[in-house]
């Protein structure tokens, strides 16, 4: 049998199903439906818009293929935090970081969905290392990541839009990986990405992913995606972590609103980073993201 964390860190990504119980995924998909209709209605602004990859996102189109922040406490959804919290999840990240549930922080959980009236694409592009970023400078950042954080998309239907390049997250770009990833355009078939592959989940299954690993999305407007899409933190990350997650709109997870309505795995998962957040003072901004 293949070994999660030994595939997660030589693949830069691995597939692992059921972290959500059957009973479970109607529940998820209930709460889904209900913050996707807000959104497409114009009623909750936090979210990610067609045209544009990154923050800040606009209301010319309002068009959309992200919800932003659905644990927040105006949604009044305790599905998410309930399911962000659960054993079989935790469990996962704690084999894949190779630590303690009391070294996890709370991060960020949004929710991937398909546009309406658009087909969309997101450039090949790694989560924190710009496309144009020189072969020396990627590598100098390659070689600085620690196995202190994780993201995951959950499929709560068939879900096809995600693409990656294997083991990408350790090594800089051939020349023609980068003709394929430096400029704005998202590609016309993703595939011509030399090492990509299309990833296939099912309902219920989870890919995490190192944020390194080279990436891209294109977003159907005709085949219905929600899909979870979180990240957690080993609090070894440190301060930078912290701050990075909440400089920027999340003002609402230090509220004691939101810090009453999680379970007690979920107020400690929380405080260790307002902790982290709390020590830096006015130290000023990292770069965002
Ligand atoms: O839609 C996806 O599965 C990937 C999203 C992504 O890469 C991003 O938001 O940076
Ligand atoms: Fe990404």
């Amino acid at each position: 049998m293949t070994d999660p964390k030994a595939t997660f860190e030589q693949e830069g990504f691995v597939i692992i199903p059921s972290l959500i119980s059957p009973d479970d995924v109607p529940r998820l998909q209930d709460a889904c439906a209900r913050v996707i209709a807000q959104t497409r209605e114009g009623k909750w602004s936090h979210r990610r818009t067609v045209g544009k990859q990154f923050p800040p996102f606009n209301d010319e189109n309002p068009d959309s293929w992200g919800v932003q922040h659905v644990m927040h406490p105006d949604l009044h959804e305790p599905a998410f935090s309930q399911w962000y919290t659960s054993t079989p999840l935790i469990g996962a990240v704690e084999t894949l970081l190779g630590c303690q549930e009391t070294e996890l922080q709370m991060e960020l959980f949004n929710l991937l969905i398909n546009p309406v009236a658009h087909n969309f694409a997101l450039r090949w592009h790694r989560d924190d290392i710009r496309g144009e970023a020189t072969d020396a400078e990627e590598r100098a950042a390659l070689d600085a990541w620690k196995p202190h954080g994780i993201q995951w998309n959950t499929a709560l239907y068939d879900d096809s839009c995600l693409y990656v390049v294997p083991g990408s997250h350790k090594v800089t770009r051939t020349p023609e990986q980068r003709v394929h990833s430096e400029g704005m355009e998202a590609p016309n078939d993703p595939l011509d990405m030399p090492g990509a592959i299309q990833v296939s989940l099912k309902p219920g299954d989870t890919v995490f992913y190192n944020s390194n690993i080279l990436h891209c999305a294109a977003y159907d407007c005709k085949a219905p995606r929600a899909t979870l899409h979180a990240s957690m933190g080993n609090i070894a990350a440190g301060s930078v972590r912290a701050r990075n997650v909440l400089q920027h709109g999340l003002s609402w997870m230090k509220t004691d609103e939101f810090h009453e309505g999680l379970d007690a795995r979920g107020k400690a998962m929380l405080d260790r980073l307002l902790v982290l957040y709390n020590s830096v003072g006015e130290v000023g901004y990292s770069q965002s993201g």
